[in-house]
């Protein structure tokens, strides 16, 4: 069985980060170990009064006792990430368990709709910037590549915007970048990806739907892990995922009044096991 450790927090109710990679590695047929970073009570995106345990001291500690186990993984996927000592620290993991044939996932999880997530500042932007060019995958949705890129967020662009913005994110020393959530018109909605060694660029769609849906950019990301660890090429990879997240979102629109914090992916997980080729 292939393995892959997943960095993230635990938001205990909201359905996002850990509680989404978790079901979603395991349903592709994926060992899944986990270092959670951070308990939230729930996650940050609407909820009030939230607690916050920060767990970055036990990283160092995790990662040393899996040394000593001698545990390696065929890819290592870090989403939402609290403060500057945990990217720090997390870039510190990559290093120790990065191997010749292993691969890394950075969803640099920093906002949406053109803003910074709660508690997110400009310094920790940069630093996610030094951690995305240790990876072989990033996949910021476009508010995220505008602040990776320092360039003024829009939602008006167009294809060539698109390779552009995709051809700097690898310039940030990422091979190959993914933005999600792009759309070049009212229809259609998905990713582009740019496999900058072959100099080609990749797309993937599906409908569009006017409703936001939390936790979609964790489940995007989680099933492109999944997938590229299955050994699905670039383009199936996003093509998996842009097909997953709309399965969910099409499941969670009658829900959608009352679980306006996180999408019904549960509903949708044989569909994924399809997709797995399991
Ligand atoms: O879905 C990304 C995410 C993960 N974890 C926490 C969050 C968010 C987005 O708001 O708040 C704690």
């Amino acid at each position: 069985m292939k393995k892959i450790v997943t960095i993230q927090d635990i938001s205990c109710f909201g359905k996002c980060s850990l509680t989404v990679a978790l079901p979603v590695l395991s349903a592709m047929g994926l060992e899944t170990a986990v270092i959670p970073t951070a308990v939230l009570s729930t996650h940050t995106g609407g909820f009030k009064g939230y607690t916050f345990r920060d767990l970055t001291e036990d990283i160092p500690e995790i990662a040393k006792h899996w040394k000593e186990l001698d545990l390696s993984f065929n890819g290592i996927y870090t989403g939402y990430l609290g403060s500057i000592a945990q990217v720090q620290i997390v870039s510190d993991f990559f290093d120790s368990f990065r191997t010749e044939d292993n691969f890394i996932v950075v969803d640099p999880v920093l906002g949406d709709r053109g803003k910074l997530y709660a508690g997110y500042t400009p310094e920790l932007v940069a630093e996610m910037r030094k951690l995305c060019a240790k990876a072989d995958y990033i996949l910021p949705n476009m508010t995220e590549a505008a602040f990776l890129l320092d360039m003024p967020y829009t939602e008006s662009y167009c294809e060539t915007d698109v390779r552009e913005m995709l051809r700097k994110l690898s310039g940030l020393g990422c091979k190959t970048p993914v933005i999600t959530g792009v759309h070049f018109d009212d229809i259609n909605e998905g990713a582009a990806a740019y496999d900058s060694a072959a100099d080609e660029y990749y797309y993937s769609f599906s409908r569009h739907i006017d409703r936001q849906v939390h936790g979609t950019g964790d489940i995007f990301a989680s099933v492109f892990t999944g997938a590229a660890a299955l050994g699905k090429t670039l383009p199936r990879c996003i093509e998996m995922a842009v097909e997953y997240v709309s399965e969910c979102i099409n499941a969670t629109l009658p829900e959608m009044d009352e679980m306006w914090y996180g999408s019904a992916f549960e509903l949708c997980l044989g569909k994924l096991i399809e997709l797995s080729g399991r």
